[in-house]
């Protein structure tokens, strides 16, 4: 498995752009496009579907040694047996959130992966210093994934990398395509988070190995 250093795509399967009939084929797609962590958003869905879904996308996520993240219920997350959980600003504290998932694994595996999405510098730094293993920075742009929040722009990204990116993974998200990404490279980002530009290309491992190759080259 990659160290999660060296990622440079977050890939997002997310139930708001893939139906559940389409969500292996679309993993397998990103995985084999290259994305190097994966997770399962699935807002508004049932625990129950979230479940079933999740059982599906780990065996492809192991088969292809990509972390397999859960977006939000960390107690879910342990019971499925997720690589790690990724919360918001609003779910509670990264001890709350280690609480929850140690409740149905008591000794969990040490590397399981807590992320944390953060929308401004001292939010980044703020999630570094609580002991976060990555995190998200955006919306850049306004997105139609995560309606409603303006972008905070390219302005703060250099400063967010070499404070806080340098220490541990920092993914840059929200309106990033493969329009964008130009520009996005240029202000510094080393790591990106894309959801809508590949869930919505015509083909989707094509769009996400172009991503990865610019990412790394
Ligand atoms: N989180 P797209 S922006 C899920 O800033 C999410 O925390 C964000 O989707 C944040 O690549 C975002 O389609 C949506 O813009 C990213």
């Amino acid at each position: 498995m990659l160290s999660l250093q060296e990622a440079r795509l977050y890939a997002i399967l997310d139930l708001g752009y893939t139906s559940e009939e389409n969500a292996e084929t679309v993993t397998r797609s990103l995985l084999g496009g290259g994305a190097d962590l994966l997770q399962l958003r699935a807002k508004g869905k049932d625990l129950a579907t979230i479940r079933r879904v999740a059982e599906k996308l780990i065996p492809l996520c192991r088969a292809a040694r990509v972390p397999f993240i859960l977006n939000d219920h960390p107690a879910l997350a342990a019971e499925v047996g997720a690589d790690g959980v990724h919360i918001g600003q609003d779910d509670g504290s990264l001890v709350d959130a280690q609480a929850a998932f140690k409740s149905k694994i008591p000794n969990p595996k040490s590397n399981i992966l807590f992320g944390r999405s953060t929308h401004t510098l001292a939010q980044a730094r703020a999630a570094l210093a609580e002991g976060f293993d990555h995190i998200g920075f955006g919306p850049l742009f306004p997105t139609p994934t995560k309606a409603g929040r303006p972008g905070i722009g390219l302005a703060d990204v250099a400063t967010m990398e070499r404070e806080v990116g340098v220490e541990i993974p920092a993914f840059c998200i929200g309106g990033i395509t493969r329009q964008t990404l130009t520009q996005v490279l240029a202000a510094g980002a080393r790591r990106v988070v894309i959801v809508s530009d590949l869930l919505n290309a015509d083909d989707i491992q094509a769009a996400t190995r172009e991503v990865v190759v610019r990412m790394r080259s």
